[in-house]
């Protein structure tokens, strides 16, 4: 009987498949314009943990989808998520100068070339999930298509960031706390999921549902523990400026409730979202690993 590799096994070879893949997918920095070429491929490659696309695998092997489809997906996701780094990252946003343990791209480069380094990688993006088939039926590639313009927009992360924007000195409730992240960081979290499981066969209604839970919350316990870190690590851990939050009068969970009720609520996450995979058997092995690494992760 073969045993399954460890998480850090599985974890490392998803990560390098995703790295190829991603350089696969950047224009080469001998295309013209090469400045900005060299650009998205500071911005995306070489760093970062790849947890939306750790998800989008550990989906795709609950449905049994093909692991090539799953790399579209996950490559499509984290392309906005790098994008979403490098426009937050501007001064007219977060204003910050380190990410992943190395400049900002504006800093690197000029803030004129990190926007367009942003717009870039998001339409890049959607060029990766649509140019060639998937061996979905095409309505369902449309539907995916859509449903990662969604996660991305008004009505997702920029609508988080939004809201974030115009939360700073402000005093947040829970409530109002929760509809910022679930937007901000959870709706793209919640699209990796949906989206790797949808390179399987549909799942049937009630399953859906409880993957849906599943993805809802890791999206939320993934910014609890953010705020977690950063009020509790140090710069050089994290890669990008520790504190930043209390420094900007940002609200957060630990801001709201304090760390160790903050921690509390992360362990009560994590319990509901583990138990939200109960009935699916082995095949949500990596979704639930994925849980606990995103609870306990360093950085
Ligand atoms: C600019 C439209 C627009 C949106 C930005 C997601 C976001 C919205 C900004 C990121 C800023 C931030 C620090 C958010 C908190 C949680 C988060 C998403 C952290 C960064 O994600 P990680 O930890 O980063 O997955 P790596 O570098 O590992 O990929």
């Amino acid at each position: 009987m073969s045993t399954a590799p460890t998480l850090a096994d599985w974890m490392a070879a998803v990560q390098h498949r995703t790295e190829h893949a991603l350089a696969a997918a950047l224009p080469s920095p001998a295309l013209a314009p090469r400045r900005l070429h060299e650009a998205m491929r500071y911005a995306v490659l070489g760093g970062g943990k790849r947890v939306r696309p750790l998800l989008a695998h550990a989906a795709g092997e609950l449905t049994g989808g093909a692991p090539e489809d799953v790399d579209r997906v996950a490559c499509a996701v984290e392309l906005i998520h790098a994008y979403s780094l490098v426009h937050d990252d501007l001064p007219c946003m977060d204003d910050d100068v380190l990410r992943r343990g190395k400049p900002t791209v504006h800093v690197e480069y000029d803030e004129a070339t990190a926007l367009l380094v942003g717009d870039a990688l998001q339409t890049l993006a959607f060029q990766v999930l649509a140019e060639r088939p998937l061996r979905q039926a095409p309505g369902v590639q449309l539907e995916m298509l859509a449903q990662l313009a969604a996660a991305s927009g008004s009505r997702g992360m920029a609508g988080g960031q939004a809201i974030d924007l115009a939360s700073v000195g402000r005093k947040l409730g829970r409530e109002e706390l929760e509809f910022m992240h679930v937007h901000k960081t959870g709706a793209l979290i919640r699209a990796a999921v949906l989206l790797g499981a949808r390179t399987g066969p549909a799942l049937e209604e009630t399953a859906l549902e409880r993957l849906d839970h599943y993805a809802k919350i890791v999206g939320l316990l993934f910014q609890v523990v953010d705020d977690i870190l950063d009020a509790e690590a140090d710069t050089a851990t994290l890669g990008k400026t520790a504190g930043k939050d209390a420094d900007n009068d940002k609200p957060t969970y630990v801001s709201l409730l304090g760390l160790s009720e903050a921690r509390r609520l992360a362990e009560d996450m994590l319990c509901e979202a583990k138990a939200s995979l109960q009935g699916f058997g082995p095949r949500a092995l990596r979704l639930g690993q994925l849980a606990d690494y995103v609870v306990h992760r360093a950085f």
